[in-house]
């Protein structure tokens, strides 16, 4: 059970006198021995759990997590993942960028509002933490008297994830060596949490009985309990490290209605195409045969685990059946992992709904366009845009930019193309695949209107690209369109769809393709874009826009201490 104490009630000025109340929990952040997938090992938990406790709050209330760093040796952060920030930018949880991480032994008080209904996610955003278990859901729901534009009886939130027996240190350690030590397919996909590992495939001293057990209950399948008759919102999200996973419920269709906190117009799928960062909610009927159970599945698309990592498996189970009753079927194959076609038609296809469109502005006033290639930089393995591999500074630019720290980070400004972008190979490995790592960044005039291309390569494998979810921290951005292909400057953005995008906060550029978004540069504060695959970002697949920094809020000292800010602390 999370500790949720409703502090205070107190009454917003707004127009309509809403109540707003302040949401408080007290986390304990440290290592435990788990075995999610059976296999023993070390996962992050908060208050002993992965994932953690949900977040539930309603639109407007104020969010206030105390956390306490007890991992003892490491350094912590985390990520409101969706929640813009609006007016907190330093409660953003991203380390390196609006603050010093929580030192090992420290609380760290975020405290932020939850402005707009939906399902969000948090997670560790500190070196490659989030892949150690640590993360949760946050559910906001809408101010009492508005209801959702579709009707269900009950709602319930999924989380998927990837797991990994080697640690996170292990991966780092690896990503970062000469020769490269690729993390490679997990082992198992969890299902909010479980998953099961075969433990037979394992060498002594791994196959001791005690470290990978089969029948240890943490790793028995996730069981969702549902009502014949009735109808649930589901709200699937994903925080893999690395995979790209489709999602599917045996003999139920599922009909897409939110996407990352916006209304989606629904539609009616078999397969939902998820990718790390993203949430949807989707809407089922109970209306099949009640006499059993039916599997719930999850595999691996975009990249070959066929030999690697089994499907995640869990149960809908028809009330009064057991939960325990296996269902009677073979649990139903996932579609193909290579074919790209169905992805691509599912992400062109979700469009806001009608009647909540936000319509974007029509034009842009500055286009970056980001080409993503895997690089060498002196031997090490790194991924970039547009030649340039982001590495964190020790000082967080938040704090180097609101106190004119001008020497803490490389203040030239990082080209809006790759000149010679025309003429770039991304049908093949580049010639000269050595780039540059740099911790400059982008700086954005306030309360523009920015279009960013994701131009999508080859990665130095012969005939291979791969799908990468790319995230914004502090907005939302309408998708404006997909292709594959180079894009093309001149036509390309003539098909934008401009009257009924979606806004989201996370979305993918599919293999050799372009994803084409559009935002405004309203939010005071310093973001992260970058890719949600847990290693590419560490790899340096990652940007920094600045917007307004000169109308942030005085800093607080908590987030100061690292690089240059050592004395700025208060004790
Ligand atoms: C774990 O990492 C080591 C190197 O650190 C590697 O040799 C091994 O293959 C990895 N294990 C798995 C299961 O990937
Ligand atoms: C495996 O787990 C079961 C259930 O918790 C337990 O009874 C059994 O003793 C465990 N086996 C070993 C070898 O630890
Ligand atoms: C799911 O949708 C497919 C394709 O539209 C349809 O053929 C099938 O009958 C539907 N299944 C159920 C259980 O509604
Ligand atoms: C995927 O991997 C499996 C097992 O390693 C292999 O047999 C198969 O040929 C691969 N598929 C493709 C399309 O490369
Ligand atoms: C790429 O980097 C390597 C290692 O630093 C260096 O030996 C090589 O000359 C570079 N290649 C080019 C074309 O600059
Ligand atoms: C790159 O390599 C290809 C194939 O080896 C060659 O045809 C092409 O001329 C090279 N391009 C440049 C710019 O060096
Ligand atoms: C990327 O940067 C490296 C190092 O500065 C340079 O040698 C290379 O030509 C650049 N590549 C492209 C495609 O601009
Ligand atoms: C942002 O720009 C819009 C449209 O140009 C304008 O209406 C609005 O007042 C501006 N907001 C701020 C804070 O400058
Ligand atoms: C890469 O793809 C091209 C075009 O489909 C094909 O001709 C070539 O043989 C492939 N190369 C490898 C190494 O698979
Ligand atoms: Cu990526």
């Amino acid at each position: 059970m999370s500790r949720l104490i409703t502090l205070s009630l107190c009454v917003l000025a707004t127009m309509a006198l809403a109540e707003a109340r302040v949401r408080h929990y007290k986390w304990d952040v440290k290592y435990e021995f788990k075995s999610p997938d059976c296999y023993e090992k070390l996962a992050i938990t908060v208050n002993g759990k992965t994932p953690g406790p949900a977040i539930l709050a309603q639109q407007g209330d104020t969010v206030v997590v105390e956390v306490t760093n007890n991992l003892g040796t490491e350094n912590l952060a985390i990520h409101w993942h969706g929640i813009r920030q609006i007016g907190s930018p330093w409660s953003d949880g991203t380390g390196g960028v609006t603050q010093c991480p929580i030192l090992p032994g420290d609380t760290f008080t975020y405290r932020f509002i939850v402005d707009r209904a939906g399902t969000y996610l948090y997670h560790a955003h500190y070196g490659m933490q989030r892949g150690a278990g640590l993360y949760g859901s946050i559910r906001v729901s809408l101010p009492d008297g508005m209801a959702e534009p579709f009707p269900y009886d009950y709602d319930k939130s999924i989380i998927l994830s990837d797991w990994y027996h080697n640690s996170t240190y292990e991966q780092a350690v690896g990503l970062s060596s000469i020769p490269f030590g690729w993390v490679g397919e997990p082992q198992s996909l969890l299902i909010h949490g479980k998953g099961k590992f075969d433990c037979s495939k394992l060498a002594p001293p791994s196959s001791d009985p005690s470290a990978c057990n089969a029948t240890n209950p943490e790793c028995s399948p996730y069981v969702l309990t549902v009502v014949p008759g009735k109808k649930y919102r589901l709200r699937i999200s994903s925080t893999a490290t690395l995979s790209a996973l489709s999602f599917q419920i045996e003999g139920h269709n599922m009909t897409i209605v939110e996407a990352d906190g916006h209304y989606v117009e629904p539609i009616v799928v078999q397969n939902l195409f998820i990718y790390s960062g993203e949430t949807y909610s989707v809407l089922i009927k109970i209306d099949q045969e009640p006499s059993r159970n039916y599997w719930i599945t999850t595999n691996i698309v975009g990249r070959n685990a066929t030999a690697t990592t089994p499907p995640g498996l869990a149960v809908l189970n028809y009330y009064p059946n057991h939960p325990k009753r296996v269902p009677p079927t073979n649990p139903p194959a996932g579609p193909m992992w290579n074919d790209v076609a169905p992805r691509l038609a599912q992400s062109s296809a979700i469009k806001a709904r009608q009647g909540y469109i936000h319509t974007p502005p029509p034009k842009s006033d500055r286009v970056i366009v980001f080409l993503n290639t895997q690089n060498k930089i002196d031997g090490y393995y790194h991924w970039s845009l547009n030649n340039v591999s982001l590495s964190l500074p020790n000082t967080p630019y938040l704090i180097a930019l609101k106190e004119n720290l001008h020497h803490v980070f490389d203040q030239r400004p990082l080209p809006d193309q790759l000149p010679g972008f025309a003429d770039y190979p991304i049908y093949r490995v580049a010639n000269n695949t050595n780039a540059t790592s740099s911790n400059a960044i982008y700086r954005l005039k306030f309360n523009t209107t920015v279009d960013i291309i994701l131009q999508n390569a080859n990665s130095m494998i012969v005939n291979n690209s791969e799908t990468h979810p790319w995230h914004l921290h502090g907005h939302d951005f309408w998708v404006l369109g997909y292709g594959i292909g180079k894009f093309d400057p001149d036509n390309d953005p003539k098909k934008y769809n401009l009257a009924n995008p979606i806004k989201k906060n996370t979305v993918a550029v599919h293999p050799y393709g372009w994803t084409a978004l559009r935002f405004i540069a309203d939010n005071p504060g310093v973001w992260l874009f970058h890719c949600h695959v847990e290693s590419h970002f560490y790899m340096g697949m990652g940007a920094v826009f600045e917007e307004g920094v000169d109308k942030v809020g005085k800093l607080p000292s908590e987030i100061m201490g690292c690089g240059e800010t050592k004395g700025f602390k208060t004790p």
